[in-house]
Formats: C-alpha cells, structure tokens, sequence
C-alpha cells in the first residue's frame, strides 16, 4: 500500500469525553467513572462540565433508571483542582460565582449512587454527599480537609455534613480537617453500607441501581424527592408533602398494576407510567 493512501485514512472522532468515562453495564444504569488518575481524580472545571453534560443526559433518557458515579480504587476524587484555585482573587471567584456548576447534581431527578474507593477528600467527599445513597468500599477515606488550604469547605460540606452526622462531628472534621474511614463513616450514617474487596463497590452500586431501575420510575422520582423534602421542610410540612406526592400517585399505571400485581400474586409489570 502507497504511503499516500494511509494518509487519506480517516482520522478517529475525539472522544466526547476526556475527564470521564460513561457506559451502561446494563441497559437501565448509567456508570460514570472520573477519569483524572494522575490527579487522582481532582475536580476541575473540565471534569466537572463534563459530569454534569453526562449526568443531565443520563436523567433525559427514558432508558436511565438510575445513575452510579465511581473514581478509581486509588481516589474517587482528591478535591476539587487546587492547581486551578490557586491562584484566584476574591473578585474573580465572586463575580464569576466560581464552582457554581457544581449545584447542577443537586437538581437530578432519577436517583444517583456514589461508588466509592480511596480518597473522598473536600469536594470528592462533597461530590459524594451529593448523590442520594453512598456506597463506600473499606478502603475508603472521606475527609473535609480545605483548613489546610486555609479555607473552608465551599461545596455543600458544612451543611449537608452537619445534618447527616451531626454538629460536635462535623465541627471536629472541618475544624481540624483530619480524614476519617469507612468504617466511622458507615457507624455515623454517612455511607448506607460498606462493600469489601477491590471492584466490589461499584459491582454491588451496581447491582442496586437496577433494582431501583426495576421499580416504577414515576415512584422512585417521587421516594427521592420526598425524602430530599426532610432536609428542607419541617415536620408536619414534610408529612404534608410526603401524603400529597403518596395521593399522587394514585393516578399512576404503576400504582394499579402495582397492587393489582400483588393481589393477584404475580410480579409487576411497571411502565414507568
Ligand atoms: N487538586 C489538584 N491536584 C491534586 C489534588 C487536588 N485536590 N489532589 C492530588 N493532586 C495531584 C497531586 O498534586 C499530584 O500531582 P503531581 O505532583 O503528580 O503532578 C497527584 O495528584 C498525586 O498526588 P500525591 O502525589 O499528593 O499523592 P499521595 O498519594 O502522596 O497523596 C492525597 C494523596 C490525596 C493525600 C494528596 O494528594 C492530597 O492531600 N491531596 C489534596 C487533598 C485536598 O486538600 N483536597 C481538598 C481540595 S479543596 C466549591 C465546591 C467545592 C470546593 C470548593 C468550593 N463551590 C461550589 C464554591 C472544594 C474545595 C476542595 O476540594
């Protein structure tokens, strides 16, 4: 073959993505994997534009029943990009409402696990309070280290940290900035459940996010939002709202075939309807 004709080859596509890794280890689960390893995952505003892209597609697609975001055994992500901090003034960071991008998670309706292994440092701890349930491999390590940097968490830590594990814990880990295990992590209700052995934790996030892609979809949307409604209203709101998303769904196909499935003692058939 002539040297011209290898030159006419077509060239590869870029990959649409190069911070992060997305596939679908089954039809109705969406896998994003960070993929910065020699930064041991750390957030820059690249990874995260690529994330968000990801998971807004994944909650557009009427295939998706739920999402898994996972690091690698080393780091679910070391932070965000102090390399790219560094060297920012006040007036850059405010007027350009820096790291803003970061809220867009928050807004997801379909449910989203957080796989994670290794480090889970400021905001890869925060990326992880983030998503709606945590599963946490043993060899896990959370922190909220920013007091080292002399700053504070900026990603949600403070709070969504103080209503998960309390005041006097989160005051001592922000305030000191020392890490903490999985095993801490799991006995203060940070993380639903620790998973051994390498890989373990984002084949059994996995494996729960197509049980939760199995149920009707209009409920599972439904289940998450009114428990996200317990961090925000008080009681009798939130029971308020929790009996009104219930009656709701009442004018769903899931619903009857739901109950009409379990009287007539066979398996449902929800259509996310
Ligand atoms: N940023 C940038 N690069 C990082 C990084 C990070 N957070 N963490 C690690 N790296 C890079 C290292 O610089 C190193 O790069 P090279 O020197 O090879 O070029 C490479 O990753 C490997 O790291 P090490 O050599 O340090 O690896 P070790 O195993 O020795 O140590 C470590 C691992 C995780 C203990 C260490 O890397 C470390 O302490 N990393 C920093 C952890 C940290 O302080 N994280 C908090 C960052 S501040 C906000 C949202 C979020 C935030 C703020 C605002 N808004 C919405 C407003 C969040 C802030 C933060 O997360």
């Amino acid at each position: 073959m002539s040297s011209s004709a290898s030159a006419v080859k077509p060239s590869e596509p870029a990959p649409r993505f190069t911070n992060i890794i997305t596939s679908r280890p089954e039809p109705s689960v969406g896998l994003i994997t960070l993929n910065r390893p020699k930064a041991l995952n750390a957030l820059s505003t690249p990874l995260f534009k690529e994330l968000n892209e990801a998971v807004r597609e994944l909650d557009e697609d009427p295939e998706v029943g739920a999402i898994v975001i996972t690091g690698s055994e080393k780091a679910f992500a070391a932070g965000a990009d102090i390399k790219e901090m560094k060297d920012k003034e006040f007036s850059d960071v405010y007027k350009n409402n820096f790291l803003e991008s970061w809220t867009l998670l928050t807004k997801i309706r379909k449910p989203i696990i957080a796989a994670v292994s290794g480090y889970a440092l400021g905001g890869g701890c925060e990326l992880a309070l983030m998503c709606d349930i945590i599963l946490a491999s043993s060899t896990a390590t959370f922190g909220q280290p920013e007091i080292n940097l002399g700053v504070i968490p900026g990603g949600g830590g403070t709070q969504r940290l103080a209503r998960t594990i309390g005041k006097s814990k989160t005051m001592e880990l922000v305030l000191t900035g020392r890490n903490f295990s999985a095993a801490e992590a799991e006995r203060w209700g940070l993380v639903s459940r620790v998973v051994e052995g390498e890989g373990k934790v984002v084949e059994e996030a996995v494996k729960m996010a197509s049980t939760i892609a199995s149920k009707g979809r209009v409920a599972v949307i439904a289940g998450k939002e009114a428990v996200n409604a317990a961090y925000e209203l008080n009681m009798s709101e939130g029971l308020r709202f929790e009996r009104r998303l219930f009656h709701g769904l009442f004018a769903t196909h899931d619903q009857k075939e739901g109950m009409a499935a379990f009287a007539e003692k066979r398996k449902p058939k929800f259509n996310h309807s």
